[in-house]
């Protein structure tokens, strides 16, 4: 059962995304209410008063902030109200509760629920203590509050273990997928733009997608070849604007992997207004940037099948993404397409691909030095004949020079290797 809610929107350009979340945390807005700028104390009397006549004339049982409230402003407010207003960080740990897929994702919502709850605790034990909101915290005194304070904390380090030990384990299997020569590929972007269904397109896995918000929460990941390459396909957790530091920290630790991609999908939904998209389009390579990934991005422009007169309505788009972005595909993720041309971008972007011909004498060790082969490339299909066994297959240029010394080690030789490009320019 939703709960019906008042609003109230200081930030008018993100108001849509809040109401989607407020839905998403169990809200049914009944009413809207505009707030132009917090006074010192929180809101102007005239405020509360417009805020309470509304609650009464829609029946709503709470009011919801777009913005983080500072504590002393909370206690006012409610003090105002006569009841404890929820702010937009609430909405979203409720939101991540009640998604929560996986035990890092439990542990990281818990953080992130107690370091809000210690940066405001005194101020709600004050608040309780008025005996207008019942509570945990109802009743106590200072030296019970110092006592609720301590507990606080002591379990923010006691996750802060279990999240280090989470990490710990997360850098064991990235050095073991780095020692077996995968390339990481993250898929990221804002929430709902089709990180998933991209993900599920390029990989034909099937992972949950829907219209809500934080449909994955934990990062997911997958195997695929993309030509020559062994990748490791990562889809993450939505981004989204306005987090505050201590949230980025703690929900965004899952996002810590993407720093060590060797390339980023930033998938933007083109169906969007062209102001919200270019929000989202600065806001997502602000949170790379602070996440410290500096390498190469692809923008994947997705949901392109929801524009009508699609090549004019992608023209500003197109100008808007080159601003920062100079890999651009245009997708419909959805229904598969510019998959093809993504996938070919993708190899563009990791190396270069050159075709080898390999010939090995036959004896010992020939079957291992196809092993050896096979760890390089996606296609490699011996032929046998009188004289030994020929392989010929896609590798990537990089791993030319190993190739070469193992093979000739063994008695082989590379007998030709060609550029893929220089081929296909040719036909
Ligand atoms: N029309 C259309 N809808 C799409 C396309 N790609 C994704 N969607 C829809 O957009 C919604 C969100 O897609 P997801 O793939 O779950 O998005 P996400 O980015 O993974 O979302 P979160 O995991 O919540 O961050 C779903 O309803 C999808 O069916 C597309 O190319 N075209
Ligand atoms: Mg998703």
């Amino acid at each position: 059962m939703a709960t019906k809610a008042v609003a109230v929107i200081s930030n008018r350009d993100s108001m849509e995304e809040f109401l989607v979340l407020a839905r998403e945390a169990g809200y049914e807005v009944c009413g809207i209410v505009y707030l132009r700028r917090f006074t010192r104390y929180g809101i102007s009397e005239d405020k509360a008063r417009e805020i309470r006549s509304l609650m009464e004339r829609c029946g709503a049982e709470s009011v919801i902030f777009d913005t983080q409230l500072k504590p002393r402003h909370l206690f006012n407010i409610s003090k105002e109200l006569g009841i404890e207003p929820k702010d937009r960080i609430e909405i979203i740990l409720e939101i991540f509760k009640a998604h929560s897929p996986s035990k890092e994702a439990d542990l990281q919502i818990k953080l992130a629920s107690l370091q809000y709850e210690l940066a405001r605790a005194r101020e709600r034990v004050r608040i309780r203590r008025m005996g207008e909101q019942p509570g945990i915290t109802s009743g106590l005194g200072e030296y019970e509050v110092d006592i609720y304070y301590n507990e606080i904390k002591r379990n923010i380090q006691s996750i802060k273990r279990k999240l280090m030990e989470e990490r710990r384990r997360r850098d064991i299997h990235r050095m073991s997928r780095e020692k077996k020569g995968f390339k990481t590929i993250s898929i990221t972007g804002y929430y709902s733009s089709g990180k998933t269904t991209l993900f599920n397109a390029l990989t034909g896995a099937m992972c949950p997608v829907g219209p809500e918000p934080f449909t994955t929460l934990s990062t997911k990941f997958s195997t695929i070849w993309i030509g020559p390459w062994k990748c490791y396909l990562v889809d993450t957790i939505g981004f989204i604007s306005d987090l505050p530091p201590f949230m980025i920290m703690a929900f965004y630790s899952t996002l810590e992997e993407i720093k060590f991609s060797d390339l980023v999908l930033l998938v933007i939904d083109v169906s969007e207004d062209y102001d919200v998209i270019k929000r989202k389009l600065v806001t997502s390579l602000d949170i790379l940037k602070k996440l410290e990934y500096n390498g190469k991005i692809i923008a994947v422009g997705n949901k392109v099948d929801l524009l009508n007169n699609r090549e004019d309505a992608l023209k500003p788009i197109k100008s808007l993404i080159a601003e920062y972005i100079d890999d651009v595909v245009f997708t419909s993720s959805k229904y598969g397409w510019g998959i093809d041309e993504l996938v070919d971008k993708i190899k563009s972007a990791l190396g270069n691909i050159i075709s080898i011909r390999v010939s090995l004498p036959y004896g010992d060790g020939v079957y291992e030095a196809i092993d050896f082969l096979k760890r390089f490339s996606n296609n490699v299909n011996p032929v046998y004949t009188d004289n030994g066994v020929t392989v010929e297959c896609e590798i990537d240029e990089e791993n030319l020079e190993s190739i070469k010394n193992y093979i000739e080690k063994r008695g082989g030789n590379i007998i030709g290797h060609f550029n893929i490009k220089a081929i296909s320019q040719d036909y």
